[in-house]
């Protein structure tokens, strides 16, 4: 069932920090939806992208994968791929839990293993792909680099991360336009003045961005070959990164 998110839209006497837990497990797909502009054009586009930079005998990760969207969109492109294995990490229960209900409800010959963990603990190996789909932002910032590096680390030759991330603009103006454009799409999509600002106060401390540029020098810092934006709308991004083949 996809509840409607209206966890924000009544007065709180005081907004605590933002968690993933049941409550929001119940809504999240309406809530992911209505509130990250570009949301599904990465889900639709990650099955093409993912069969061309799958490698047979392989591992596939989801860092973050929630009730495993992003997993069934990789899982998709991965399937004429042999003897790949994918592995979906979340360190919340409640979506870890729901996530194997979800994924129960779509046939495949290819397994997911799930697993509770907290994505900094997370060791890849022999990865052709790691996607990291609005993770890496919840992670304290000065644990960022060192993820990307051990990402960077488990990819075989030619493997390749996929990561979108809420971005701010480098420019105050740009970065002002982008952040109003992302709340007239939350209101278009029937989101209160109360609610977009509870649920801003409650991620405050919980979510900290970081502009493309830091991303790309994290990249750079980690060894990848290649890198760039491949998709952007407003203040959402996806970017990839791809290490060489020698
Ligand atoms: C999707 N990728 O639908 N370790 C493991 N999981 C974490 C950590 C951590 N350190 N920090 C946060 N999470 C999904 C959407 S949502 C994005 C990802 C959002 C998990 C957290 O429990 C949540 O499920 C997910 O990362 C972020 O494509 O809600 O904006």
């Amino acid at each position: 069932m996809n509840h409607r998110d209206t966890i924000f839209s009544k007065p709180l006497p005081s907004v605590s920090d933002f968690r993933f837990d049941q409550q929001v497990v119940e809504v999240f797909p309406d809530m992911i939806n209505r509130s990250v502009p570009g949301y599904s054009s990465i889900l639709q586009t990650l099955p093409q992208l993912a069969e061309r930079y799958v490698q047979p005998q392989s591992n596939v990760y989801d860092l973050g994968c929630s009730l495993g969207a992003a997993t069934l969109a990789l899982r998709k492109g991965c399937e004429q791929a042999s003897q790949v294995q994918l592995i979906a990490v979340d360190n919340s229960d409640a979506m870890i839990e729901r996530a194997q209900l979800h994924l129960q409800g779509f046939k495949s010959q290819l397994p997911v293993t799930l697993r509770c963990e907290d994505i900094r603990e997370t060791h890849i190996e022999d990865a052709s792909i790691v996607v990291l789909n609005f993770t890496l932002q919840f992670v304290p910032r000065e644990e960022r680099q060192q993820i990307i590096q051990r990402i960077f680390s488990g990819l075989k030759p030619g493997g390749v991360l996929f990561i979108a991330e809420k971005i701010v603009a480098e420019d105050p103006h740009i970065a002002d336009v982008l952040v109003d454009l992302h709340h007239d799409f939350k209101r278009a999509n029937g989101y209160s003045e109360l609610e977009i600002s509870q649920k801003r106060a409650a991620i405050e401390n919980v979510m900290k961005i970081d502009s493309m540029t830091t991303h790309f020098a994290r990249f750079e810092e980690a060894g990848f070959a290649h890198y760039g934006c491949w998709f952007q709308c407003f203040n959402f991004a996806a970017m990839m990164a791809v290490k060489g083949t020698e």
